[in-house]
């Protein structure tokens, strides 16, 4: 199963600054979880992280060709974005939103997501292994 993974903008700083909340490791640390989990459990990965809303957008479009899935951490975007919920929506591909930390015990502003809607589910709160168990229920999803 090929699943896409996009990381939002500024997540390209995790484990360089906010380890109390986004913990300590850095992006690549967590990458190289999810490949590994990926090869251990049969599905190929494909990830993207982009501090840009149109790049994000283009690699859902791209998705459709090949993609069977998405797990997506739209980080800022989470909380403002109508093109990237309709984004998803569009693709109509199974995705599932993933935060690090627990969005809805921060500011009220992050307590809304226009992403979430239209995704199977959200996790937030569980650190990285919550792109872990995102990829588990994409690939239980259809067993
Ligand atoms: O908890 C998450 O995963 C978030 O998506 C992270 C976003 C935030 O805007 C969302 O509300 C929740 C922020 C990502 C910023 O990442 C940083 C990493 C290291 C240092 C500073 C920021």
């Amino acid at each position: 199963m090929n699943i896409l993974i996009l990381h939002g903008p500024n997540l390209n700083l995790l484990g360089t600054r906010e380890p109390g909340v986004y913990g300590s490791l850095t992006l690549d640390d967590i990458n190289s979880r999810l490949e590994k989990y990926a090869a251990e459990n049969g599905a190929s990965l494909r990830i993207i992280q982009s501090n840009h809303e149109g790049a994000l957008i283009d690699a859902l479009h791209e998705a459709r060709g090949w993609a069977a899935g998405v797990i997506i951490n739209p980080a800022g975007y989470t909380h403002t974005s109508v093109a990237l919920r309709d984004a998803i929506s569009a693709v109509g591909l199974p995705a599932i939103e993933v935060h690090l930390s627990n969005v809805h015990a921060r500011e009220a502003f992050r307590h809304t997501s226009l992403t979430a809607p239209v995704c199977l589910g959200q996790i937030s709160g569980l650190g990285w292994l919550g792109y872990q168990l995102a990829l588990e229920a994409l690939l239980e999803k259809d067993n």
